[in-house]
């Protein structure tokens, strides 16, 4: 059973039981001062904004008893599952490994590598440390989603342009409805996020569907 969502380019058949919501990378690392977004030159006050819709969010999932995944851009601290290109890449004065105002950058189990307080998973909540941009890569969720009988995935997070558009189309192409939550995802680039929007929503839906929360949270109430 389905229903409609209002969404974009056509109303989202939204699976209740059926259906997870993947936050992406709300991690201290990309969101706060002293983190890896930081050390690129990124303006980070922008990704900060989205904390309490993607609060709504979750918790309209929680009151539903529908799954949650929280997923963290993560490297163990050994930096094997980090290709030398990835860390390599660009001029950033830190690199990954190295460490920050918050420890080391975007390894597993520093402070920065923390998903932000408001958002922090509860007890029962999938939480999955991915070393690639992907959340599908080199990590458990595609048994992990099987098992809870997944099918839709609502995307939340950040960077709209990077870890939850690749994200979204890595779902996409393993057969999952996706719906990506509009004021709940933000880039360092708005002409990114609203560009990325686009390309998800063309063609039909060629990756998937958008809307803002309030339609997804009208329609499931
Ligand atoms: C980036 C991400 N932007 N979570 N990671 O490097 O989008």
């Amino acid at each position: 059973m389905t229903f409609p969502v209002p969404a974009r380019p056509y109303p989202f058949p939204f699976a209740p039981g059926r259906t997870a919501l993947v936050v992406i990378d709300m991690q201290r690392d990309f969101i706060e001062k002293g983190g890896f977004g930081d050390s690129l030159g990124n303006d980070v006050t922008r990704l900060e904004a989205i904390i309490p819709t993607t609060a709504k969010l979750i918790d309209l999932f929680r009151r539903k008893k529908w799954p949650v995944v929280h997923t963290r851009e993560a490297h163990l601290p050994d930096l094997s599952d980090c290709p030398p290109s990835k860390i390599s890449r660009g001029d950033a004065p830190l690199k990954i490994g190295e460490k920050g105002a918050m420890g080391r950058l975007l390894v597993r189990g520093e402070p920065g590598n923390q998903i932000v307080d408001p958002l922090k998973p509860i007890a029962g909540e999938t939480v999955i440390d991915k070393p690639g941009k992907g959340m599908f890569w080199n990590t458990d969720i595609q048994s992990i989603l099987d098992n809870k009988g997944v099918t839709h995935l609502v995307f939340a997070g950040v960077t709209t342009e990077v870890c939850v558009q690749t994200s979204m189309r890595e779902a996409n192409d393993r057969g999952y409805e996706c719906l990506l939550i509009e004021d709940a995802t933000e880039s360092y680039f708005p002409e990114f996020k609203r560009m990325a929007i686009e390309m998800i929503v063309a063609q039909g839906g060629i990756v998937g569907w958008a809307t803002p929360f309030a339609e997804l949270e009208a329609a499931v109430t």
